[in-house]
C-alpha cells in the first residue's frame, strides 16, 4: 500500500501545514527546533530538533537548521520509516527550514523514499532570508526530487497585508497537496 508522509517543517511550513490539515484532514508530522511553536500547535505528530544545538529556540541561522536535523538524524529517520512518499512543506528562508531540508530530503532519499519538496520562498524585502533562499535552492534543485515554489516575491500587491499572501500560499499549497495526493 502507498503510504505518503506530510512533514510540516519550520515556523512557516507548519503554519501551512495547519492550513493543509484543517482543509484535507490528513495527519501531519511537525518538525522544528522551537519547542513552543511545536507546543502550541495543533498536531498529533510532532518532532523537536537539535535540542542541544538550539535550546529549543528558532534556529537562526542555516548552519545551525542543518546541524539541528543532523543532532537528530536518528529521530528522523524513525519518524519517517515505512513512508514511500515524503510531502515536505517549508518556507525556505529561516534557519530550520533552509538548514534542516536539505538533510532530510538526503536521509529519505537514502532510505528510498520519493521526496516531493513544497516551498515558498521569501519577499525581496526580507534581504537575508531571501539570499538564504536563494543560495539552498540550487543545492535542492540538484537532488532526485520534485519541487514546487510558491514565490512571496512574485505575488506582491500594493495595499495587501503580510498576512493576505501567507494565507494565500497557503490555500495553494492546499490545492497542490491535495493534487499530490489523488496522484
Ligand atoms: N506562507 C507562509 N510563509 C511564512 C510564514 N511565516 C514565515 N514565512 C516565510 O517563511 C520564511 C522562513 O521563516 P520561518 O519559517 O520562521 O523560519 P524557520 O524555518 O522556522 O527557521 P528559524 O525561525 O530560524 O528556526 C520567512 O522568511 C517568510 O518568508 C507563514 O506563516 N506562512
Ligand atoms: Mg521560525
Amino acid at each position: 500500500m502507498r503510504k505518503t508522509l506530510i512533514m510540516g517543517l519550520g515556523g512557516a511550513g507548519m503554519n501551512i501545514a495547519s492550513r493543509v490539515k484543517q482543509e484535507l484532514g490528513c495527519d501531519i508530522l511537525a518538525v522544528n527546533t522551537n519547542a513552543d511553536t511545536l507546543a502550541a500547535s495543533p498536531f498529533n505528530q510532532r518532532l523537536q530538533i537539535g535540542a542541544s544545538c538550539c535550546e529549543g529556540k528558532a534556529a537562526k541561522s542555516v548552519q545551525r537548521g542543518r546541524l539541528a536535523a543532523e543532532e537528530s538524524l536518528e529521530d528522523l529517520r524513525y519518524s519517517i520509516r515505512g513512508a514511500d512518499h515524503l510531502i515536505l512543506l517549508t518556507g525556505l528562508g529561516g534557519g530550520t527550514a533552509t538548514g534542516a531540508s536539505t538533510v532530510i530530503i538526503d536521509l529519505a532519499l537514502e532510505m528510498g523514499i520519493k521526496v516531493t519538496l513544497v516551498a515558498t520562498l521569501p519577499f525581496e524585502f526580507e534581504n537575508a532570508q531571501r539570499a538564504a533562499a536563494m543560495d539552498v535552492l540550487p543545492q535542492l534543485e540538484q537532488k532526485n526530487i520534485r519541487i514546487i515554489l510558491h514565490d512571496h516575491a512574485k505575488a506582491l500587491e500594493p495595499g495587501k497585508a503580510l498576512l493576505d499572501y501567507y494565507n494565500k500560499a497557503s490555500a495553494a499549497i492546499a490545492q497542490d497537496v491535495e493534487n499530490l495526493l489523488a496522484e
